[in-house]
């Protein structure tokens, strides 16, 4: 292989380990996504990498064995704006899922209509340029517009050095805004740094902006069990416990190295929200109350 060439695609751990930290009853895992299979639902074609297949079975497989008791699926922008796999998912759930799909402006009132009935809250914009392509800010506007009145939500996904220049925008959103992966801070500079200080102040002075604290194997440097990423966590939990959401993001695309372990990651979660009331508030209320109301 070429230096230049792309590393090969990782797949998720075959054989996570069980967690020790058992969840509080009826908790969700708000940040996952399902891969295809590509046979029933190819992948896109501007898809900027090719997962290994995630099927929902293998989802709700891992859900039941962490002893979670829902899901929030994500649409990843490997299946671009085509949500059939997504909505697939949703519809053999039993009720356990909700999702957040990725929509283009060309989306029909019908087909917005059809995905709310079955399940879909939210939008997601993404800002990470090795994932996506450029979208102009006025037709996130428009966007934004079409799905408030279905009382939906947007999830951003943007990398912390851009915080500066979307924030005007993040803040003008019509409706609740959700920030994947803490906003991708870099852990090396630690909390006090004014990067991770200015997203402090931007959740402070905006109510509606809520925060996944999710992603510690992103996010580290050290490498599991993730012990330089939780201070960055524990500061959102404890700060805004009513507006945090946790999620494996299994089945973890574009992992550079290894594919973490989902028993792992799910023992970070008694670290970053020390006491039995915020556990429930991370992993059942606040889920509950943005996707199950
Ligand atoms: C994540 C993170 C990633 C990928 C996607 O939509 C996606 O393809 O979200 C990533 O590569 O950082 O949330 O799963």
């Amino acid at each position: 292989m070429s230096k230049n060439a792309n590393p090969p695609y990782i797949p998720f751990h075959p054989n996570p380990s069980r967690p020790g930290f058992v969840v509080p009853p009826g908790s969700v895992d708000a940040h996952c996504h399902v891969f295809g299979p590509a046979a029933k639902f190819p992948y896109a074609p501007e898809r900027k990498y090719t997962p290994v297949d995630a099927p929902k079975e293998k989802l709700f497989a891992l859900r039941d064995f962490l002893g979670f008791d829902k899901n929030v699926i994500v649409q990843a922008s490997c299946h671009g704006t085509n949500n059939a796999a997504l909505l697939d998912a949703l519809a053999n759930s039993n009720g356990k899922a909700k999702g957040v799909a990725v929509i283009d402006e060309e989306v029909s009132d019908e087909t917005l209509q059809i995905m709310n009935e079955n399940g879909i809250k939210g939008v997601r914009f993404n800002f990470v340029k090795r994932l996506v392509d450029f979208t102009p800010r006025d037709v996130l506007d428009r966007i934004a517009e079409r799905i408030a009145p279905l009382g939906w939500h947007i999830v951003v996904y943007f990398e912390m050095p851009d915080l500066p220049e979307l924030e005007a925008f993040f803040t003008s959103l019509p409706t609740i805004v959700v920030v994947d992966h803490m906003g991708r801070p870099d852990v090396r500079k630690g909390v006090a740094h004014p990067e991770f200080q200015r997203y402090l102040r931007l959740l402070d002075s905006h109510t509606n902006i809520w925060t996944k604290v999710s992603c510690p194997e992103r996010l580290t440097v050290s490498g599991a069990p993730y012990d330089d990423v939780v201070p960055f966590a524990k500061t959102l939990v404890e700060r805004y416990p009513d507006r945090v959401l946790w999620g494996t993001d299994w089945p973890h695309p574009n992992m550079p190295v290894e594919a973490p372990d989902d028993g792992v990651l799910v023992d970070t979660i008694p670290k970053i929200a020390t006491k039995p009331e915020l556990q429930r508030k991370l992993l059942v209320d606040n889920p509950m109350r943005l996707y199950w109301t």
